[in-house]
């Protein structure tokens, strides 16, 4: 790369206020983390659903559950709750639900908990997303997705495995992918809803899947080096279909935030150390991974419609809202200002510009720290990690220690709960 233009040629922060965007319609535009209400142009007077579900727009369950609120269209509000290894759980959801547990729901006033009586309750008040929960096809589905979790969760989360078995391991959760595959082509179609051969959407049997099929394909890209959209034909057509709708797109993670927020969640994930895992952990983590030939598929590409300049202006939005915060908290302190701002102007205009000289480890700990979906969409989170990391490599090689694996406290959502 260039050495990029000097450090003066950074948008101020009045030219970078003056490109943001109209914020997007949290409440009847397409699904995002950020809502706490969410009407699809009903009246707010018929809401009759609050889900409770996690800050970081990370928990499985609660996307489960968010996925089939927002499918369905039902007007529902959210209030956001701390998972515990970002931080203190909030005494009133305590107060509510004794074992914290996320995620909960009430339906005209009464409180649910356990995600599959969540969704057989919204099912028995608004009617089936697709066919049934409990259609005999549907459970047996279901019972498969939890036979996958299995595998995935030996192969991933067993510490110390020799070579054999690792394979033997791999092979017994391909296995069970192969059924998930069979299954699709049974289905006929794109989804594996029963009655879902030729529909535009997924159904419920779809979106139990979903969740951690995702967090599967992140985790044993980054812990295995195995490219589960390549290994598996159909569940990459299952996943292109989902990411071609913006429903989907607005729930989604990325591989760098799963990678980095499974480990504590799951007690522990272990690389396997092959070179193949070696290399795309590290292009993971330096943001610009999926770029990459060698990953090329594994993560969503961009979609019809998804314009290069929205996409950088919805990673803008969030850096404006919470600039001071994300100054107070990064290890430069206020004199991360320059080289944020340099970072800004090399993802909305394409120049790259010098950073203050000792800034690469600041842009860095942001570079690790943006959260998808919780700060913005995937493709945005891409392109922000990436121009940080390029402003970064024309100051140096220093890197900030490594993203904690029991806990991350550093991602506590306290500072940033206002806007
Ligand atoms: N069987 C439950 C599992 C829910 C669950 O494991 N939730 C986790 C988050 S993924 C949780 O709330 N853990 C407590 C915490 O992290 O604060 C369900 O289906 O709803």
């Amino acid at each position: 790369m260039a050495d990029g233009a000097g450090v003066d040629q950074a948008l101020t922060w009045e030219a970078l206020e003056a490109m943001a965007p109209a914020r997007h319609d949290r409440v009847n535009g397409a699904a995002n983390a950020q809502a706490q209400l969410r009407l699809f142009g009903q009246a707010e007077a018929s809401v009759r659903v609050t889900l409770y579900r996690d800050h970081h727009a990370w928990c499985p369950y609660c996307q489960k559950v968010w996925l089939w609120l927002e499918f369905r269209r039902i007007p529902y509000r959210i209030r956001k709750v701390t998972m515990r290894c970002y931080g203190p759980k909030e005494p009133w959801f305590t107060a509510k639900v004794p074992s914290g547990m996320l995620p909960a729901l009430e339906l005209d006033g009464r409180l649910i908990t356990e995600s599959d009586e969540i969704l057989l309750a919204l099912e028995r008040a608004f009617g089936p997303l697709g066919t049934s929960m409990l259609d005999a096809q549907v459970r047996q589905l279901r019972q498969l997705e939890r036979l996958l979790f299995r595998a995935w969760c030996v192969w991933l989360c067993s510490p110390g495995l020799n070579e054999r078995q690792e394979q033997q391991a791999q092979q017994q959760f391909q296995a069970v992918a192969r059924r998930m595959e069979e299954a699709l082509v049974a289905g006929g179609g794109t989804w594996l809803d029963p009655q879902g051969a030729s529909a535009a959407e997924p159904g419920c049997a779809d979106l139990v899947f979903v969740p951690y099929v995702e967090r599967m394909n992140a985790s044993l890209a980054y812990f295995k080096g195995f490219l589960l959209r390549q290994e598996h034909p159909q569940i990459d057509r299952w996943f292109t279909a989902l990411e071609h709708l913006p429903t989907y797109r607005g729930t989604q993670s990325d591989f760098h935030t799963h990678a980095h927020d499974l480990p504590p969640q799951m007690g522990g994930c272990w690389p396997n150390g092959a070179e193949l895992q070696h290399r795309f952990a590290a292009l993971i983590d330096r943001g610009d991974g999926l770029g990459a030939a060698e990953l090329h598929g594994a993560e969503a590409d961009p979609q019809p419609g998804q314009e290069g300049g929205e996409v950088a202006l919805r990673a803008l939005e969030p850096v404006l809202r919470h600039r001071q915060t994300l100054m107070a908290r990064n290890p430069l302190g206020s004199r991360f200002d320059q080289p944020l701002r340099a970072a800004l102007t090399l993802m909305l205009q394409g120049i790259p510009v010098r950073p203050e000289a000792g800034s690469a480890l600041g842009l860095r700990y942001l570079r690790d720290r943006i959260s998808v979906p919780r700060d913005m969409p995937l493709l945005s989170g891409r392109a922000l990690r990436q121009a940080l990391e390029r402003t970064a490599a024309l100051d140096g090689p220093e890197q900030p220690d490594a993203l904690p694996l029991q806990h991350r406290f550093d991602q506590d959502p306290r500072p940033f709960l206002q806007g």
